[in-house]
């Protein structure tokens, strides 16, 4: 039902992904199903495009638009599950694995505060503060930045807000060890595995 939304996300078509979206939303198609089967796979697909050198900044920025919009439409569709917090960490402006993240969150139900990127351990407190059982998503995607994940759950700790929030942490150069190490809650690879982590930290 909506190759036409994966090809508006892949050229960065932000009126045709709008106009796919809300097709198939009227269509019936589940909200998570348009995320999981027609967001997901056309950012991966710009994400192999950039390194391979056949996509540059513009081409990446204007599919993220199209993916924005098109979220921002499959959000609004869907009953709070939870409440996530999101951030690429200070330092770091890499977004595109966060708004996926988002992206798929908030496909699926949750409530997504997006604090954008280079964002400090105190803004995410901040965020973290406003509602008991946030979960604070951190992203980074360099290794000099992934560190600041570390000064996060430390600054939540200062705060006296870590018993009540989770974190859940990802990007390309983190593990499970390092999640571990860290002391965070929730460690994934992946967006759509990001999802299952939300589900079992807000269980
Ligand atoms: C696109 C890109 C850029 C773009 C970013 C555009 C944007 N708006 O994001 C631009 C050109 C701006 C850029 C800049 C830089 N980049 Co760059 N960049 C990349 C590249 C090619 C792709 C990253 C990407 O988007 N991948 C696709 C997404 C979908 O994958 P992902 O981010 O990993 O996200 C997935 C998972 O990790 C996970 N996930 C991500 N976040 C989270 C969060 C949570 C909570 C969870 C659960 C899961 C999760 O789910 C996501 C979806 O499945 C990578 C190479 C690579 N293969 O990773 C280099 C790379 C990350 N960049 C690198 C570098 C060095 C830089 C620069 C320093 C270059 C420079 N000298 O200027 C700057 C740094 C700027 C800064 N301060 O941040 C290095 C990092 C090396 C290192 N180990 O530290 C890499 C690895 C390239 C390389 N091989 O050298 N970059």
């Amino acid at each position: 039902m909506s190759e036409a939304l994966y090809n508006a996300i892949l050229v960065g078509d932000k009126n045709k992904a709008e106009e796919a979206t809300k097709a198939a939303l009227a269509a019936g198609v589940d909200p998570a199903e348009l995320v999981t089967k027609f967001v997901t796979p056309a950012m991966e697909e710009v994400g192999k495009k950039f390194e391979c050198n056949e996509y540059f900044v513009p081409e990446l920025l204007i599919a993220q638009r199209a993916m924005k919009a098109a979220v921002a439409l499959i959000g609004n569709s869907g009953e709070s599950a939870g409440r996530v917090v999101i951030g690429t960490v200070h330092g770091d402006l890499h977004d595109i694995g966060k708004n996926l993240v988002a992206a798929m969150l908030q496909g699926c139900g949750f409530e997504v505060v997006d604090l954008g990127v280079d964002v400090s351990p105190e803004q995410f407190v901040e965020a973290a503060k406003q509602q008991d059982g946030t979960i604070v998503a951190l992203s980074a995607l360099l290794t000099t930045t992934m560190t600041v994940m570390k000064k996060v759950i430390e600054a939540l700790v200062e705060a006296g807000v870590r018993d009540k929030a989770k974190v859940m942490i990802g990007g390309a150069p983190i593990t499970q060890q390092y999640a571990d190490e860290i002391g965070a809650d929730g460690y994934s690879d992946n967006a759509s595995a990001a999802v299952n982590i939300a589900r079992g930290l807000v269980g």
